[in-house]
C-alpha cells in the first residue's frame, strides 16, 4: 500500500513536470538579458522563481546542467536575440500557468522581489527598472539590473558626452540626462541628409527641430534632385480641409504623410537664418506634371503677417508666386490683403499670401476632378486658367548647398 502511494505521488511529479516542460519552446534560449542564473535547480522550482521576480519576463532552461536563467525582456520585444540551442529550452512569462504565482508576486510593481511577510504580501528591492529614466535622451543599454550596477552611455545629440548611471540600493537608478542637448542637431530635412548619409534616397516622415523648443514630424523628400528637401505643403486628396484659421494655419495641421501644412511658425525658423529654396511640384488630373523652383523663399514672423520673399523662378509650370512676392498671409478669419472691402481668403476660399487676390491658390478648394474654378487649389500660369490640381507639394531646403 505504501509502495503503491509512493508511486502514485511519483507519478503525480512525473506529470506536473511533464505539464511544465510541454510548455517551453525546445532548443531555443534567448540571449543577452539574464537577471540571474541558478543551478543546480529543477524546473518546477525555476519557473517558480521567474514567477515571484516581477522583472523577469522569460526563462532559458538547462535540462542537461539543470540551469535556470531568468530574463528581464523576452523574444517576442527581441527576436533578433533568440538562438537555436539544443541545450536549452525556453519560456515566456505570460506562459507560465496561474498556480506558479500567488498573491504576494502579483502585488508588487514593476522590480524587486516579494515575500510573504507576516502583515502579508511585501514588496523588496533587489534591482532597478530594466527601463532606464534617461532612455529618452541617452542611447542608455540596461545590462544588468542589479544593485550597484553601472552603466556606462553618451548622450544620443552629442556622442562625445559620457554619462554614467548606478542602480542604488533603494532600486533606483542615479539619472544624469539633464546635462544632454535636449535635441537633435537636425533641423531640417537637409541636416538629416548630411549628418546621416544613409538617409539618401530614403523619402519619409523624419522628426526636425527648427530650434530647441520646436518639433514637428515633417514629410523629408530625399530623392528630388539630391534630395534634402522639407516639405511644408503637401495635399494628395480631399480628405483634409484646408479652409482654416490663422491659429491653424500658424500651428500647422494634417498628417505629415498625407495632406498637411508645416504651420507658419515652423516656416518662419526654418527660412529665418538660412537662405532657402522653393520648389513647387504640381499634377493635373489628366496626370501630367511639372514644377518651378524658386531660388530665394522666406516667410517673416507673426508680427510681419507671415509676410512672403519669393524671387529666382525657374521651371515649366509659369510663375504663379512673383504676384504674391511681398505680401502677408491672409486666412478666412485674417484679411491682410490687397483688395479693399473683402477678404481675398474668404471669397476664393484658401489662406495664402493674398494680393489683390491671387495667381496661385494651393491651399485652395479640393475638387477632385480638373473643375476651372478660381476657389480650387490652381496655379494660374501653368495652364493660364483657374484649373484645380490633383496633387501639389511645395518643399524647401537651403539654397547654398
Ligand atoms: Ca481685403
Amino acid at each position: 500500500m505504501a509502495i503503491f502511494k509512493l508511486l502514485s505521488i511519483i507519478l503525480l511529479i512525473y506529470n506536473v513536470e511533464a505539464g511544465i516542460y510541454d510548455l517551453f519552446k525546445p532548443e531555443m534560449r534567448l540571449v543577452g538579458f539574464v537577471i540571474e542564473k541558478i543551478s543546480p535547480i529543477g524546473i518546477q522550482m525555476c519557473v517558480k522563481k521567474c514567477a515571484k521576480r516581477v522583472s523577469c519576463a522569460s526563462v532559458n532552461f538547462n535540462r542537461a546542467q539543470m540551469e535556470c536563467e531568468l530574463s528581464y525582456s523576452d523574444a517576442t520585444s527581441n527576436p533578433a536575440s533568440v538562438t537555436s540551442d539544443p541545450g536549452y529550452i525556453y519560456l515566456e512569462r505570460n506562459k507560465i500557468p496561474q498556480e506558479y504565482f500567488d498573491a504576494c508576486s502579483a502585488s508588487c510593481p514593476t522590480s524587486g522581489s516579494c515575500i510573504n511577510a507576516a502583515t502579508g504580501p511585501k514588496c523588496i528591492k533587489t534591482e532597478c527598472p530594466v527601463h532606464h529614466p534617461d532612455a529618452n535622451l541617452t542611447n542608455v543599454k540596461v545590462t544588468s539590473t542589479s544593485i550597484g550596477t553601472t552603466l556606462s552611455y553618451t548622450c544620443l545629440w552629442n556622442k562625445s558626452m559620457t554619462l554614467n548611471s548606478t542602480c542604488k540600493a533603494d532600486g533606483s537608478w542615479t539619472s544624469s540626462a539633464s546635462v544632454c542637448p535636449t535635441g537633435p542637431p537636425e533641423m531640417d530635412c537637409f541636416a538629416f541628409l548630411k549628418n546621416h548619409s544613409n538617409t539618401s534616397g530614403h523619402d519619409g516622415v523624419y522628426t526636425i527641430h527648427p530650434n530647441k523648443a520646436t518639433r514637428r514630424n515633417v514629410f523629408c523628400d530625399m530623392t528630388t534632385d539630391g534630395g534634402g528637401w522639407t516639405v511644408i505643403q503637401n495635399r494628395v486628396d480631399g480628405s483634409t480641409d484646408f479652409y482654416r484659421t490663422w491659429n491653424e494655419y500658424k500651428e500647422g495641421f494634417g498628417n505629415s504623410s498625407h495632406n498637411y501644412w508645416i504651420g507658419n511658425d515652423v516656416l518662419h525658423l526654418l527660412t529665418k537664418n538660412e537662405p532657402q529654396e522653393l520648389r513647387v511640384e504640381l499634377q493635373r488630373f489628366s496626370g501630367e506634371r511639372g514644377y518651378a523652383e524658386y531660388s530665394t523663399f522666406a516667410v517673416g514672423d507673426e508680427s510681419s503677417k507671415y509676410q512672403l520673399t519669393v524671387s529666382g523662378f525657374e521651371g515649366n509650370i509659369g510663375d504663379s508666386l512673383v504676384y504674391h512676392n511681398g505680401m502677408k498671409f491672409s486666412t478666412r478669419d485674417q484679411d491682410n490683403d490687397k483688395r479693399s472691402g473683402s477678404s481675398c481668403s474668404q471669397v476664393w476660399h484658401g489662406a495664402w499670401w493674398y494680393n489683390a487676390c491671387h495667381a496661385s491658390n494651393l491651399n485652395g478648394l479640393y475638387m477632385g476632378t480638373a473643375t476651372n474654378d478660381s476657389k480650387s487649389n490652381l496655379w494660374y500660369y501653368w495652364k493660364n486658367n483657374f484649373e484645380s490640381l490633383q496633387t501639389t507639394r511645395m518643399m524647401i531646403r537651403p539654397a547654398n548647398i
